[in-house]
Protein backbone atom coordinates (compact mmCIF):
# COMPACT_ATOMS: atom_id res chain seq x y z
CA UNK A 1 0.00 0.00 0.00
CA UNK A 2 1.22 3.34 -0.85
CA UNK A 3 -1.42 5.89 -1.51
CA UNK A 4 0.71 8.60 0.03
CA UNK A 5 -1.33 11.35 -1.23
CA UNK A 6 -4.43 10.01 0.00
CA UNK A 7 -6.00 11.50 3.07
CA UNK A 8 -9.21 9.77 4.67
CA UNK A 9 -11.81 11.30 6.85
CA UNK A 10 -13.42 8.70 9.40
CA UNK A 11 -16.07 10.40 11.63
CA UNK A 12 -14.25 14.02 10.65
CA UNK A 13 -11.12 13.08 11.36
CA UNK A 14 -7.96 12.91 8.98
CA UNK A 15 -6.08 9.59 8.22
CA UNK A 16 -3.11 9.48 6.24
CA UNK A 17 -3.94 7.20 3.64
CA UNK A 18 -1.28 5.45 3.27
CA UNK A 19 -1.84 2.53 6.33
CA UNK A 20 -5.46 3.63 6.72
CA UNK A 21 -8.48 2.78 4.98
CA UNK A 22 -12.44 3.20 5.30
CA UNK A 23 -12.20 -0.36 6.08
CA UNK A 24 -9.57 -0.65 8.47
CA UNK A 25 -11.01 2.03 10.50
CA UNK A 26 -14.52 0.23 10.27
CA UNK A 27 -12.49 -2.87 11.47
CA UNK A 28 -11.10 -0.71 14.37
CA UNK A 29 -13.99 0.79 15.70
CA UNK A 30 -15.77 -2.82 15.84
CA UNK A 31 -13.10 -4.57 16.95
CA UNK A 32 -13.56 -7.55 19.78
CA UNK A 33 -11.15 -6.53 22.49
CA UNK A 34 -10.17 -9.86 24.55
CA UNK A 35 -9.55 -9.57 28.59
CA UNK A 36 -6.18 -10.40 27.64
CA UNK A 37 -4.85 -7.61 25.42
CA UNK A 38 -2.95 -4.95 26.33
CA UNK A 39 -3.84 -1.87 24.67
CA UNK A 40 -1.48 1.32 23.99
CA UNK A 41 -3.82 4.22 23.66
CA UNK A 42 -1.79 7.88 22.38
CA UNK A 43 -2.01 10.65 20.64
CA UNK A 44 1.05 10.87 18.19
CA UNK A 45 4.23 11.56 19.09
CA UNK A 46 3.87 11.06 23.25
CA UNK A 47 5.50 8.01 23.35
CA UNK A 48 3.73 5.71 21.60
CA UNK A 49 6.88 3.75 20.24
CA UNK A 50 9.16 3.97 23.62
CA UNK A 51 5.36 2.18 25.48
CA UNK A 52 6.24 -0.21 22.79
CA UNK A 53 9.00 -1.04 23.57
CA UNK A 54 8.51 -0.89 27.15
CA UNK A 55 6.11 -3.72 27.38
CA UNK A 56 7.97 -5.48 25.10
CA UNK A 57 11.05 -5.24 27.36
CA UNK A 58 8.65 -5.89 30.12
CA UNK A 59 7.02 -8.85 29.08
CA UNK A 60 10.35 -11.07 28.09
CA UNK A 61 11.56 -9.88 31.57
CA UNK A 62 14.51 -7.57 29.78
CA UNK A 63 15.46 -9.97 27.25
CA UNK A 64 16.31 -8.08 24.36
CA UNK A 65 16.09 -10.10 21.85
CA UNK A 66 12.27 -9.33 20.33
CA UNK A 67 12.76 -5.89 20.57
CA UNK A 68 16.16 -6.20 18.52
CA UNK A 69 14.27 -9.13 15.83
CA UNK A 70 10.84 -8.17 15.52
CA UNK A 71 9.38 -4.61 14.29
CA UNK A 72 7.37 -2.62 16.62
CA UNK A 73 4.47 -2.50 14.39
CA UNK A 74 4.82 -6.36 14.64
CA UNK A 75 4.81 -7.05 17.92
CA UNK A 76 2.08 -4.32 18.47
CA UNK A 77 0.26 -3.01 15.45
CA UNK A 78 -1.46 -0.07 15.43
CA UNK A 79 -5.62 -1.76 15.35
CA UNK A 80 -6.49 1.11 12.67
CA UNK A 81 -3.86 0.32 9.92
CA UNK A 82 -4.69 -1.78 7.30
CA UNK A 83 -2.66 -4.74 8.09
CA UNK A 84 -3.60 -5.26 11.82
CA UNK A 85 -6.02 -8.09 11.24
CA UNK A 86 -2.94 -10.33 9.35
CA UNK A 87 -0.67 -9.80 12.24
CA UNK A 88 -3.14 -10.51 14.96
CA UNK A 89 -4.28 -13.57 13.76
CA UNK A 90 -0.60 -14.74 13.23
CA UNK A 91 0.43 -13.44 17.03
CA UNK A 92 0.54 -16.21 19.61
CA UNK A 93 0.16 -15.70 23.23
CA UNK A 94 -1.57 -12.46 24.74
CA UNK A 95 -1.75 -9.42 22.47
CA UNK A 96 -0.58 -6.33 22.64
CA UNK A 97 -2.01 -3.50 20.39
CA UNK A 98 -1.22 0.36 19.88
CA UNK A 99 -3.97 2.78 18.54
CA UNK A 100 -4.11 6.45 18.28
CA UNK A 101 -8.05 6.78 17.99
CA UNK A 102 -9.58 9.35 19.83
CA UNK A 103 -12.08 7.82 22.84
CA UNK A 104 -15.37 8.31 21.39
CA UNK A 105 -14.20 6.30 18.54
CA UNK A 106 -13.14 2.85 20.66
CA UNK A 107 -15.61 3.34 23.64
CA UNK A 108 -18.12 1.34 22.32
CA UNK A 109 -16.03 -1.23 21.65
CA UNK A 110 -13.64 -1.30 24.67
CA UNK A 111 -17.16 -1.12 27.05
CA UNK A 112 -17.43 -4.34 29.16
CA UNK A 113 -13.71 -5.24 28.54
CA UNK A 114 -11.02 -5.70 31.09
CA UNK A 115 -8.13 -5.33 28.56
CA UNK A 116 -5.81 -3.18 30.08
CA UNK A 117 -5.63 0.20 28.64
CA UNK A 118 -2.32 2.17 29.51
CA UNK A 119 -2.59 5.83 28.19
CA UNK A 120 0.59 7.82 27.44
CA UNK A 121 0.64 11.29 27.36
CA UNK A 122 3.36 14.12 27.03
CA UNK A 123 3.37 18.02 26.89
CA UNK A 124 1.28 19.39 24.06
CA UNK A 125 3.93 22.07 23.20
CA UNK A 126 6.56 18.84 22.64
CA UNK A 127 4.46 16.45 20.81
CA UNK A 128 3.14 19.83 18.18
CA UNK A 129 7.10 20.26 17.71
CA UNK A 130 7.88 16.64 17.65
CA UNK A 131 4.61 16.14 15.06
CA UNK A 132 6.04 19.39 13.16
CA UNK A 133 9.18 17.82 12.43
CA UNK A 134 7.85 14.33 11.82
CA UNK A 135 5.99 15.86 8.80
CA UNK A 136 8.96 17.06 7.06
CA UNK A 137 10.34 13.19 6.85
CA UNK A 138 6.94 11.26 6.58
CA UNK A 139 6.12 11.41 2.63
CA UNK A 140 2.35 9.95 3.94
CA UNK A 141 1.60 13.70 6.00
CA UNK A 142 1.04 16.53 4.11
CA UNK A 143 3.37 19.29 4.19
CA UNK A 144 3.26 21.28 7.32
CA UNK A 145 4.17 24.84 6.09
CA UNK A 146 5.69 26.83 8.43
CA UNK A 147 5.94 26.24 11.91
CA UNK A 148 3.32 28.95 13.06
CA UNK A 149 0.88 27.53 10.19
CA UNK A 150 0.93 23.93 11.65
CA UNK A 151 0.86 25.00 15.16
CA UNK A 152 -2.47 27.01 14.07
CA UNK A 153 -3.84 23.44 12.72
CA UNK A 154 -2.60 21.85 15.60
CA UNK A 155 -4.86 23.90 18.38
CA UNK A 156 -7.72 23.82 16.03
CA UNK A 157 -7.62 20.11 15.81
CA UNK A 158 -7.60 19.85 11.95
CA UNK A 159 -4.31 18.05 11.85
CA UNK A 160 -4.49 14.46 11.25
CA UNK A 161 -5.72 11.83 13.97
CA UNK A 162 -7.62 15.25 15.13
CA UNK A 163 -7.82 17.26 18.61
CA UNK A 164 -5.07 16.73 21.07
CA UNK A 165 -7.49 18.15 23.64
CA UNK A 166 -10.17 16.01 22.35
CA UNK A 167 -7.64 12.89 22.62
CA UNK A 168 -6.52 13.39 26.43
CA UNK A 169 -9.66 14.40 27.62
CA UNK A 170 -11.72 11.54 26.16
CA UNK A 171 -9.34 8.81 27.23
CA UNK A 172 -9.44 10.77 30.44
CA UNK A 173 -13.16 9.18 30.92
CA UNK A 174 -12.20 5.87 30.56
CA UNK A 175 -12.80 3.99 34.05
CA UNK A 176 -9.43 2.03 35.69
CA UNK A 177 -6.54 2.12 33.15
CA UNK A 178 -2.36 3.12 33.37
CA UNK A 179 -2.05 6.52 33.14
CA UNK A 180 1.74 7.66 32.30
CA UNK A 181 3.19 10.87 31.03
CA UNK A 182 6.35 11.05 28.49
CA UNK A 183 7.78 13.48 31.72
CA UNK A 184 7.78 10.65 33.84
CA UNK A 185 9.23 8.10 31.56
CA UNK A 186 11.96 10.45 30.85
CA UNK A 187 12.65 11.56 34.78
CA UNK A 188 12.40 8.04 35.97
CA UNK A 189 12.69 5.26 33.26
CA UNK A 190 13.41 2.64 36.41
CA UNK A 191 10.07 3.70 38.27
CA UNK A 192 8.22 3.88 35.16
CA UNK A 193 9.27 0.16 33.99
CA UNK A 194 8.05 -1.15 37.67
CA UNK A 195 4.71 1.14 37.33
CA UNK A 196 4.24 -0.96 33.84
CA UNK A 197 5.55 -4.35 34.85
CA UNK A 198 2.97 -4.28 38.20
CA UNK A 199 -0.06 -2.85 36.08
CA UNK A 200 0.40 -5.89 33.88
CA UNK A 201 1.08 -8.27 36.40
CA UNK A 202 4.38 -9.65 35.08
CA UNK A 203 6.72 -8.42 37.91
CA UNK A 204 10.72 -8.49 37.32
CA UNK A 205 13.54 -8.96 38.85
CA UNK A 206 16.00 -5.76 39.60
CA UNK A 207 18.43 -7.31 37.12
CA UNK A 208 15.51 -7.55 34.68
CA UNK A 209 14.84 -4.01 35.49
CA UNK A 210 18.21 -2.94 34.64
CA UNK A 211 18.53 -4.70 31.55
CA UNK A 212 14.80 -3.76 30.65
CA UNK A 213 15.81 -0.25 31.21
CA UNK A 214 19.38 -0.51 29.08
CA UNK A 215 16.98 -1.41 25.73
CA UNK A 216 14.53 0.71 26.40
CA UNK A 217 16.70 4.06 26.52
CA UNK A 218 16.71 6.42 24.16
CA UNK A 219 20.10 5.95 22.54
CA UNK A 220 19.25 2.40 22.45
CA UNK A 221 15.88 2.51 20.93
CA UNK A 222 17.92 5.43 18.35
CA UNK A 223 19.96 2.16 17.49
CA UNK A 224 17.42 -0.19 16.90
CA UNK A 225 16.46 -0.87 13.41
CA UNK A 226 13.19 -2.54 14.34
CA UNK A 227 11.83 0.99 16.22
CA UNK A 228 13.70 3.63 14.55
CA UNK A 229 11.97 3.29 11.27
CA UNK A 230 14.74 3.13 9.20
CA UNK A 231 13.56 -0.14 7.84
CA UNK A 232 10.97 1.83 6.07
CA UNK A 233 11.96 2.90 2.56
CA UNK A 234 13.31 6.31 1.59
CA UNK A 235 9.89 7.41 -0.23
CA UNK A 236 7.88 6.80 2.28
CA UNK A 237 9.82 8.23 5.13
CA UNK A 238 12.59 10.46 4.21
CA UNK A 239 15.14 9.97 6.63
CA UNK A 240 17.74 12.52 4.94
CA UNK A 241 14.75 15.01 6.31
CA UNK A 242 15.12 13.59 9.69
CA UNK A 243 15.19 11.02 11.95
CA UNK A 244 12.34 9.52 13.68
CA UNK A 245 14.25 8.86 17.32
CA UNK A 246 14.75 12.97 16.81
CA UNK A 247 16.22 14.28 20.44
CA UNK A 248 13.83 12.26 22.68
CA UNK A 249 13.77 15.49 25.48
CA UNK A 250 11.29 17.08 27.46
CA UNK A 251 10.84 21.08 26.78
CA UNK A 252 12.31 20.75 23.06
CA UNK A 253 9.77 23.21 22.26
CA UNK A 254 11.16 26.39 23.77
CA UNK A 255 13.77 26.04 20.81
CA UNK A 256 11.07 26.67 18.80
CA UNK A 257 8.27 28.71 20.12
CA UNK A 258 8.31 32.34 20.14
CA UNK A 259 7.11 34.46 23.59
CA UNK A 260 3.72 35.16 21.80
CA UNK A 261 3.17 31.72 20.29
CA UNK A 262 3.62 30.34 24.18
CA UNK A 263 0.98 32.47 25.40
CA UNK A 264 -1.21 31.76 22.61
CA UNK A 265 -0.66 28.25 23.18
CA UNK A 266 -1.23 28.52 27.03
CA UNK A 267 -4.72 30.85 26.51
CA UNK A 268 -6.05 27.95 23.87
CA UNK A 269 -4.56 25.28 26.69
CA UNK A 270 -6.95 26.97 29.30
CA UNK A 271 -10.23 27.35 27.65
CA UNK A 272 -9.73 23.87 26.12
CA UNK A 273 -9.23 21.97 29.08
CA UNK A 274 -11.07 23.82 31.78
CA UNK A 275 -14.10 20.96 31.59
CA UNK A 276 -10.65 18.22 32.04
CA UNK A 277 -11.75 15.45 34.77
CA UNK A 278 -7.61 14.97 35.15
CA UNK A 279 -4.79 17.80 36.17
CA UNK A 280 -2.42 17.24 33.56
CA UNK A 281 1.15 18.62 35.19
CA UNK A 282 3.66 17.65 32.81
CA UNK A 283 6.07 16.61 35.47
CA UNK A 284 6.55 13.29 37.21
CA UNK A 285 3.37 11.87 37.68
CA UNK A 286 1.17 8.93 36.99
CA UNK A 287 -2.15 7.83 37.81
CA UNK A 288 -4.42 4.87 37.49
CA UNK A 289 -7.94 7.07 36.60
CA UNK A 290 -11.11 6.92 38.83
CA UNK A 291 -13.18 8.99 36.44
CA UNK A 292 -13.98 13.03 36.93
CA UNK A 293 -10.87 13.84 39.23
CA UNK A 294 -11.45 17.08 40.21
CA UNK A 295 -9.32 19.77 38.73
CA UNK A 296 -7.82 21.75 41.44
CA UNK A 297 -4.71 23.66 40.37
CA UNK A 298 -5.63 25.98 37.07
CA UNK A 299 -4.13 23.64 34.24
CA UNK A 300 -2.41 26.72 32.74
CA UNK A 301 0.17 27.00 35.23
CA UNK A 302 1.48 23.47 35.07
CA UNK A 303 2.46 23.74 31.60
CA UNK A 304 4.29 27.10 32.26
CA UNK A 305 6.67 24.65 34.48
CA UNK A 306 8.89 23.09 32.17
S1 LIG B 1 4.39 8.04 16.63
O1 LIG B 1 4.78 8.43 15.23
O2 LIG B 1 3.12 8.62 17.01
O3 LIG B 1 4.42 6.59 16.83
O4 LIG B 1 5.52 8.73 17.53
P1 LIG B 1 5.78 8.42 19.08
O5 LIG B 1 6.51 7.15 19.20
O6 LIG B 1 4.50 8.57 19.84
O7 LIG B 1 6.69 9.64 19.49
C1 LIG B 1 7.97 9.86 18.94
C2 LIG B 1 8.73 10.74 19.92
O8 LIG B 1 9.14 9.93 21.04
C3 LIG B 1 10.55 10.04 21.17
N1 LIG B 1 11.09 8.80 21.77
C4 LIG B 1 11.82 8.78 22.90
N2 LIG B 1 12.16 9.77 23.76
C5 LIG B 1 12.94 9.43 24.82
N3 LIG B 1 13.35 8.17 25.08
C6 LIG B 1 13.02 7.14 24.27
N4 LIG B 1 13.45 5.91 24.53
C7 LIG B 1 12.20 7.43 23.11
N5 LIG B 1 11.70 6.70 22.10
C8 LIG B 1 11.03 7.54 21.29
C9 LIG B 1 11.02 10.31 19.75
O9 LIG B 1 12.35 10.78 19.72
C10 LIG B 1 9.99 11.35 19.33
O10 LIG B 1 10.15 12.60 20.00
P2 LIG B 1 11.01 13.82 19.44
O11 LIG B 1 10.72 14.96 20.36
O12 LIG B 1 10.56 14.09 18.04
O13 LIG B 1 12.46 13.39 19.54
Amino acid sequence: MARLDVTETFQNILFPGHMHTQDSLNYATNFKFQDTDTVIVSYPKSGTTWMQEIITLVLSKGDPTIAQTQPNWARAPWLEQYYCPKVLEASKGPRVITTHLPYHLLAPALQDSKAKVIYVSRNPKDVVVSYYHFHKMANFLPDPGSFSEFLSAFLKGTVHYGSWFDHVKGWASHVNFLYITYEEMWQDLHGSLEKVSRYLMCSLTEDELTSAQKYCSFNSMKENAMVNYTLIPQEIMDHSKGKFMRKGKIGDWKNIFAEEQSDHFDAVYSSQMADASLQFKWECHEHVLQPRITVNTPASHSLRDI
